[in-house]
């Protein structure tokens, strides 16, 4: 079975497990963490930290939404964002994704390495559509019902999944005209966004019916409003536990994507939910060898691990998955590259071999390349020395 993949810039997204999105707001005043990265260092600083935490993604974001937030310029705009995004391009090894509504601000962070437009506005603008429309990125649709500064007035639907799912669409097969491939469109039900607090739940509670639109869902719920009254917490920092309980909840109902403050918490949570399903029991049982690895150590301070496994069972031409990464692990062992299995090895001594759809083999994202390579060749020259056999044997 192939696994999705979400094409953004030249990078490839296995969504075969929920990915995490770090937030880093660049602004003074957006709710949850308004004020404390202005500046570009700082803001890097975060950037990596969250990867090193478990963040699949960083977004970062120049302007706050957040009804009765100050108008920024564009100009303003870009001058936040383009020395986070240019830094954190060049730094980090994963997408980098850039908040903005406006045109100008995504084509100038596109120029400098950003893979991703996430629009809060859901590309209602022609301007911007046509900017991804000539990159390669990754696009994620947000549906907001009207403008920020009054989105929250009284806002009222009909049936809101039914409308929410209608104009994700609509937006979507606008981009799709105007060039932009199915691979590289992503939606979001906009959490919070022209929303009361049971709109945000009844959206939650029927995810799964954005998820069978075959888009790949994001979910933004983090820290936000409606969980700080259904709890009765006032500070956006007292709702790390129930942030971190509706991400698991997203991922259960199908969301691809989970847009956090709060990556360690919501990346371990998710890390254990997702071994629970893969749990070896069925190998242990039948005699097989299982090696855990601790799940914090996927991400290490220091040192980020990254999967290198892609293109082996997407090649098909061995007698497994798991024969391939066992083989992989050998071949980097042989290179000195330090490799480890998330969530825990292939089970040996079982047959077939377990191979639960998410074991990946790690990297450190320093050596990503020079790992894969070597990987590639090796099973390159296997495949041709058993071409060569089978000839032989005919
Ligand atoms: N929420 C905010 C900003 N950008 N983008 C997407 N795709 N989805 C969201 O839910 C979303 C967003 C506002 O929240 P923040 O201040 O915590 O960033």
């Amino acid at each position: 079975m192939s696994v999705p993949l979400w094409h953004c810039g030249s990078h490839r997204l296995p969504l075969d497990r929920p990915l995490v999105m770090g937030i880093l707001n660049v602004t003074p005043d957006s709710f949850s963490d308004g004020g404390r990265f202005v500046d570009t260092d700082s803001a890097v600083e975060h950037g990596l930290a969250m990867l090193s935490d478990g963040a699949d993604l960083v977004d970062v974001g120049g302007e706050s939404t957040r009804p009765g937030a100050a108008e920024v310029s564009i100009a303003e705009e870009t001058e936040r964002v383009l020395p986070v995004v240019t830094r954190l391009a060049e730094e980090a090894s994963v997408p980098v994704s850039i908040d903005t509504r406006h045109a100008e601000v995504a084509a100038a962070c596109l120029e400098a390495g950003a893979a991703i437009v996430n629009d809060v506005s859901g590309f209602r603008d022609e301007a911007i559509v046509g900017v991804v429309a000539g990159s390669d990125c990754g696009c994620v649709v947000m549906h907001m019902l009207g403008e920020p500064g009054t989105m929250q007035e009284e806002p009222a639907y009909e049936d809101v999944v039914g409308e929410v799912r209608a104009y994700l669409l609509e937006r979507a097969a606008a981009l799709e005209a105007a060039g932009v491939a199915r691979e590289r469109i992503a939606v979001d039900p906009g959490i919070g966004f022209g929303k009361t607090v049971e709109h945000n739940l009844e959206l939650l509670r029927r995810l799964p019916e954005l998820v069978e639109t075959g888009y790949p869902v994001v979910v933004g719920a983090s820290r936000k409003s409606f969980i700080g009254t259904l709890l009765g917490v006032e500070e956006p920092s007292g709702r790390v536990a129930g942030s971190v309980g509706v991400a698991v909840r997203a991922a259960e109902s199908g969301a691809a994507v989970l847009r956090v403050h709060d990556v360690r918490e919501t990346a371990d949570a998710l890390r254990l939910s997702a071994v629970i399903d893969s749990s070896p029991g069925p190998a242990e049982a039948a005699g097989g060898h299982v090696e855990w690895v601790p799940l914090r150590s996927v991400g290490a301070p220091g040192e980020v691990y990254v999967p290198t496994m892609g293109a082996f069972d997407a090649d098909g031409t061995s007698s497994g998955p798991a024969l391939d990464l066992l083989f992989a692990e050998a071949v980097l062992e042989q290179d000195r590259i330090p490799c480890m299995f998330y969530p825990h090895r292939p089970f040996e001594g079982h047959d077939p071999y377990g191979f639960p759809a998410d074991v990946r083999l790690m990297v450190p994202a320093s050596r990503h390349d020079e790992a894969e390579r070597v990987v590639t060749e090796a099973l390159r020259s296997r495949r041709e020395v058993q071409a060569d056999t089978d000839d032989d044997e005919d």
